[in-house]
């Protein structure tokens, strides 16, 4: 089993001859020099300092119409209505809002806080307990290959993210076959081989990454067939690239649904992971799609893109709310985007997402 980006734990030595791919490196640590020099990778990881200067930038609206709300004297009625605007505001949605201002109002009592800016750092304990059960990390390699299918509606952002997790993947040393279902497209198709391209592009990386499709496929068709191809390469990953869709469209739907019905047939308990990718600029409507796909497919989790923007952020803690109602537990946030490049691609952490959503700087 391996994890992506495991930052706090120090990768171990390759053994001098070892046979096995060294277990996927962290981004955000300091890499332990290494003897020979390697030629730069396509894009070095950025250090984590300027990738949470990037995530906080983004949400950087919602954190200083938050932290406008501490600037005052005094913890008075007119703060938490403040406060409520400000997370309405930031997509936290009325549910989510409700239950942070109560929690809150448990805390500064239970704190006996009496100055404002004492409460910003109670609400991001608030915040940052009610994102916790959404901080899980993908977990690869209980059996090979992991069947990933990716979905969500058009421009999400789902094509970026599976180069980026490819990325990852190839630098690990691990072999992936992506399956470009979006036949509906003819350009993602492309699309997806620039980034199969890219993802293989370090020499260390190599050969790791190949592309199934077909030129009028049914994508289910392709999709049977990457898993086919996958087993028979021995590929760690099998990733499938689905064209983006609403969830009204039902039709469509019915076709994604296929799709996962299909990757079963071609291996028994895939697709093992049901991904949705939601681009973190849509505000409220971001939960009804996360509730619609699940409905229809059984999501195992979602990646949250472009939270570099214009993103407001708050909608995590909704969907957060939702997934404790969840009858089969709470959908994790596996990674969130913070940018176009290869390297833009981050695991969720409930605490540094607080402390960037009130950042406000
Ligand atoms: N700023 C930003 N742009 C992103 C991010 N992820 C994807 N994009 C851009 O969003 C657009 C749509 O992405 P794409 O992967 O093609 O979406 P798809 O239709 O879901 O496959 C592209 O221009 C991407 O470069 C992100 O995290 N931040
Ligand atoms: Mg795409």
């Amino acid at each position: 089993m391996f994890s992506f980006f495991r930052k706090k734990t120090p990768v171990p030595a390759d053994p001098p001859a070892a046979a096995s791919p060294p277990p996927l490196s962290p981004p955000a640590v300091a890499a332990p020099p290494s003897p020979a020099p390697v030629p730069a990778p396509v894009a070095a990881p950025a250090p984590r300092a300027s990738w949470l200067a990037r995530l906080s930038a983004g949400l950087k609206k919602t954190g200083s119409s938050i932290a406008q709300v501490f600037t005052g004297t005094q913890i008075d009625e007119t703060l938490y209505e403040e406060l409520e605007a400000a997370l309405l505001m930031a997509d936290a949605g009325v549910g989510a809002t409700r239950h942070l201002l109560e929690d809150l109002r448990r805390r500064v009592k239970a704190a006996k806080a009496t100055d404002p800016a004492a409460v910003k750092g109670l609400l991001i304990e608030a915040i940052t307990e009610l994102l916790q059960p959404l901080e899980r990390p993908l977990q690869l390699g209980a059996v090979e290959p992991t069947v990933l299918m990716v979905a969500g509606v058009n421009g999400a952002g789902k094509t970026t993210t599976i180069g980026k997790l490819t990325r990852h993947l190839a630098d690990g040393g691990h072999k992936v076959l992506l399956a470009a279902a979006d036949t509906f497209r003819a350009a993602a198709r492309e699309q997806l081989a620039v980034w199969a391209d890219r993802a293989g592009a370090a020499p260390q990386t190599d050969k790791l990454v190949e592309i199934v499709s077909q030129e009028s496929g049914d994508p289910a068709a392709v999709c049977f067939d990457a898993v086919k191809a996958g087993q028979a390469r021995g590929c760690a990953a099998v990733i499938a690239d689905t064209a983006g869709r609403l969830p009204t469209q039902l039709h469509l739907m019915e076709e994604l649904k296929k799709i996962q019905r299909t990757l079963g047939k071609a291996m028994d308990g895939a697709p093992h992971e049901v991904l949705l990718v939601i681009d973190g600029n849509t505000g409220q409507n971001a939960l009804s799609q996360v509730q619609a796909f699940d409905a229809a497919l059984g999501l195992t989790g979602l990646v949250v893109t472009k939270l570099d923007g214009t993103a407001k952020g708050g909608v995590l803690a909704a969907i957060a709310l939702w997934a404790r109602q969840r009858a089969a537990g709470p959908v994790p946030v596996y990674f969130i985007g913070v940018g176009e490049k290869l390297e833009d691609l981050e695991r969720f952490q409930a605490r540094e997402f607080a402390e960037a959503l009130l950042q406000g700087r």
